[in-house]
């Protein structure tokens, strides 16, 4: 098909000239500013106001038309969206790239520089607000009917330095100067109680009313961000909630001379939605943490259902034909009892009806299977924060203890099992129980991990309900992670398929025929080695590291966990160190190794981890005795923008997470994506991955999940692996020396240590052989240049069922059931 014909027409109407025009308009009067004045700073808003100019107006007109259509709509529960920058990924949707870069260039500005101001909104943790973020994405270019809800924290994901080595955690500050792309909502104000206690009422009739005392309210204020979708038709919102006294307790406080005590209930309010958790697949476990779950979930559902109630009044009936609540994870499951208790004692519904209609509303995506990332309360704390909140959950287990027992009657194992309430020295409130037990429908994230969710985590509730639990595999956003983070590799790919793939990536099957074509191999190749320059440049400016671009860039990008497992890569690393040290000769191809990861601030072993990558690297990178062929570098503050440098620039992509333990994963599908080779377990989507790429173009090694449990049930001990295998003994025991850390012998011993003592709990030690042998594959495969490239073109055009329109696609025709609603022009 000609290209020609298939260009996409730009949504926005607006030429260069326009363009520059609103710029400098911005520049002077929203600035205060002018062209002689303006630093790049000046210029990223006043090019982000111009922008919004037409960002509000499709806003303006997606809001009319879906409320002209009374459409239904989901919305999106999330405590994260992990939005990173927004001006080139608008800009690209609205089609106005070039038209913006041709405008600034004219008034002597670089684009590219202009979007560097834009600090990330990271307001999320890793892959599960990311795919938050992908999937509202998605849900706008597919122009359906979405709203995302969530915390408007003040601080996001801390700022990581390395200090020594050490990482070291600094506030983020993503709005300290502004948000251009925000928008307050004070006549959406919503107000959330707190605390106090439940009183029974009993009415002439003989029914039961229930009534909350609140000993605190505060307000939830919304601030909307519009969610520009692929082609500029549709504008969702993002809308995040942002906590304030209300007022209404401290004025008494206040004129009673309790200026202090007053101020104290301002600075508690406010704190509600301060900061953002940085926990990533670990239970929070703090009483601020549930307040900012209830608090988003209260208002958010006091927001729909004030819209919902404009266009129906006080008939509940049509509710659950409107509104589907996608909870992702157990973090909004508060939201259920939430709505029942809006239903019951506000809107005064019996509970059978209640009950009916929030079973028809929630739908559950489960992102995890380890039992420290499940959510639980202690009902002593749900008690004091939300008394009536408990007695409802108390009433939803009772009432299903007995649908329990009818099951399997008499049987008080199952349901000591299936409570919603854990029994032990203190009762625990087990929040994945109840986000199955309140949804209609229950997903996993990917066909593996949604398997093992219906086989081990909750096989008794798949055999109560058949069909509820279902999977949806993830998926990414190919307009952020290929058209706008590598342009280069984006045009080429145009030129040969034409412009459609980023609305149907399927559509890249097409460079598949091209995977054996020389002058194609040598154009991708050259697009990723161009990538790789730019990433080298970034790494000495960031670290001073000199990199080899004819090396094979090698990367390991997420947060930093042991089931992930940096440290078996890190392992190797040093086996191949001990190689060259040994035999200078040692045949390999140049590699530099790098990292970028996160590690919760409290996850000691984590931060130890994060500081042997960097006590290594600082000797490797060192060491003339290597031969320039092995470097190490880990790269600071590792963040979604930083992501869009690193994943276009990689050639190898690891995945090598013990079997089991990740659910999905979704950086190894934007690797992939952007023609980077995979070595990686059997889990997660790598399967996924594996399927559609095919054995020969991914580098697949270790245990299988079944393998892993055998080993487990059989009896694992590291150490026979650590006397059987002298490489092994060799590289835990050099941990133990001085030589990574002058001086300071046993700095990096915590690591060997948790790998043998420790009992080695995600299988390091018995994957090493299988991951070393992978490696040699994969240096074998790199040195032949056509088959690599061949390989990482197949890659690319086998992406297709990996963008989040297919998960999103998946949602809508198995749990959501929505139509899309084409916003009129
Ligand atoms: O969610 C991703 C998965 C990934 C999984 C991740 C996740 C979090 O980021 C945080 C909490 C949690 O329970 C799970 O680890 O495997 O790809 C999106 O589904």
């Amino acid at each position: 098909m000609n290209a020609k014909v298939m260009k996409t027409t730009p949504a926005a109407k607006i030429d260069k000239s326009e363009f520059k025009a609103a710029v400098v308009r911005h520049l002077h009067c929203t600035l205060g500013t002018d062209e002689n004045k303006a630093n790049n700073h000046a210029w990223w808003k006043a090019t982000c106001a111009a922008m919004q100019e037409q960002v509000l107006e499709g806003l303006r007109k997606t809001q009319k038309t879906h409320y002209m259509n009374d459409t239904r709509a989901v919305h999106y529960f999330s405590a994260e969206f992990l939005m990173g920058r927004l001006l080139s990924n608008n800009l690209q949707n609205f089609g106005l790239y070039e038209v913006a870069s041709g405008a600034l260039k004219e008034l002597g500005v670089e684009l590219a520089d202009v979007m560097e101001e834009e600090p990330d909104m990271a307001l999320g943790n890793g892959g599960l607000g990311r795919l938050a973020a992908c999937f509202i994405d998605s849900l706008a270019t597919m122009e359906l009917p979405a709203i995302g809800y969530g915390l408007h924290y003040e601080h996001g994901l801390f700022r990581q330095e390395i200090r020594s080595g050490a990482q070291i955690e600094r506030p983020d500050s993503w709005r300290d100067y502004g948000n251009p792309w925000e928008i307050c909502r004070p006549e959406s104000i919503q107000e959330v109680s707190l605390y106090g206690y439940v009183e029974t009422k009993y009415g002439e009739n003989g029914g039961i009313q229930k009534e909350w005392h609140p000993g605190m309210i505060v307000k939830g204020v919304p601030w909307d961000i519009p969610v520009v979708g692929y082609e500029g038709k549709t504008v969702n919102v993002l809308r995040l909630w942002q906590s304030e006294a209300s007022g209404y307790f401290n004025w008494d406080v206040f004129n009673a001379g309790g200026y202090v005590d007053a101020q104290r209930e301002n600075v508690q309010a406010e704190t509600i939605s301060k900061v953002l958790y940085p926990n990533d697949e670990t239970e929070a476990g703090k009483e601020l943490r549930l307040i900012q779950q209830y608090f988003f979930c209260s208002c958010s559902l006091k927001d729909i259902i004030r819209r919902y109630k404009r266009a129906h009044g006080d008939d509940w009936s049509r509710f659950p034909e409107q509104v589907v609540v996608q909870l992702n994870d157990t973090h909004p499951a508060i939201a259920i009892p939430e709505l029942m208790r809006i239903l019951l004692d506000r809107a005064e519904l019996d509970w059978d009806t209640a009950w009916g209609i929030c079973t028809k509303v929630f739908a559950y995506t489960n992102h995890t299977l380890l039992p420290e990332a499940l959510e639980k309360w202690p009902a002593r704390m749900i008690e004091k924060i939300l008394p009536r909140h408990l007695e409802i959950i108390y009433e939803i287990n009772h009432r299903f203890m007995s649908v329990v027992d009818k099951k399997w009657p008499g049987d008080n194992a199952v349901k000591a099992k299936l409570s919603i309430i854990e029994e032990g020295h203190e009762k625990m409130v087990r929040m994945g129980h109840l986000s199955v037990i309140g949804s209609f429908a229950v997903n996993g994230v990917a066909e593996i991990h949604s398997k093992l969710v219906k086989q081990n985590l909750f096989p008794e509730f798949d055999q109560l309900w058949p069909g509820k639990l279902t999977n949806v595999t993830n998926g990414i956003t190919p307009r952020r992670w290929l058209k706008a983070c590598n342009p280069k590799l984006s045009k080429l790919i145009d030129k040969k398929i034409g412009e459609d793939w980023p609305k149907d990536l399927y559509k890249l099957e097409g460079l598949a025929k091209l995977a054996d074509n020389k002058a194609f191999q040598k154009q991708f190749m050259q697009v990723k080695q161009e990538n790789k320059q730019l990433l080298a440049e970034e790494i000495k400016a960031s670290t001073g590291i000199d990199v080899d671009t004819k090396a094979i860039f090698d990367v390991q990008i997420k947060r930093l966990h042991e089931y992930k497992r940096q440290h078996l890569n890190l392992l190797h690393i040093m086996a191949l160190y001990r190689r060259l040290l040994e035999n200078p000769d040692y045949d390999m191809h140049p590699r530099v190794f790098i990292f970028g990861a996160k590690a919760a601030p409290g996850y000691k072993l984590a931060k130890d981890i994060i500081f042997a990558i960097n006590k290594v690297a600082d000797k490797v990178n060192n060491d003339p005795r290597v031969n320039g062929k092995l470097k190490v570098v880990f790269l600071p503050n590792y963040r979604v923008s930083l992501a869009e440098k690193m994943i276009p620039a990689s050639d190898v992509s690891e995945q090598i997470s013990t079997a089991g333990k990740e659910a999905s994963g979704t950086g190894n599908m934007k690797l992939a994506l952007n023609g980077a080779l995979t070595i990686g377990t059997l889990d997660g989507a790598n399967i996924e991955i594996a399927e559609e790429v095919g054995d020969d173009n991914i580098f697949i090694f270790g245990m299988t999940v079944e393998e892993v449990d055998a080993l487990r049930e059989k009896g694992y001990n590291p150490h026979d692996y650590y006397y059987r295998d002298a490489e092994i003994k060799a590289v835990l025991d050099w941990l133990e020396t001085d030589y990574f850390t002058p001086g300071s012998p046993g700095a990096l011993v915590s690591i060997k240590q948790s790998l043998l003592d420790g009992g080695d709990p995600y299988m390091v030690l018995a994957d090493f052989r299988a991951y070393s042998d992978a490696q040699l594959k994969v240096d074998e495969a790199y040195r032949d240049t056509a088959r690599w490239a061949k390989m990482a073109i197949i890659n690319t055009a086998k992406m297709g069922k990996f963008t989040s329109d297919r998960s999103i696609k998946d949602y809508v025709e198995r749990i959501w059931k929505l139509e899309s609603c084409p916003v009129e022009k």
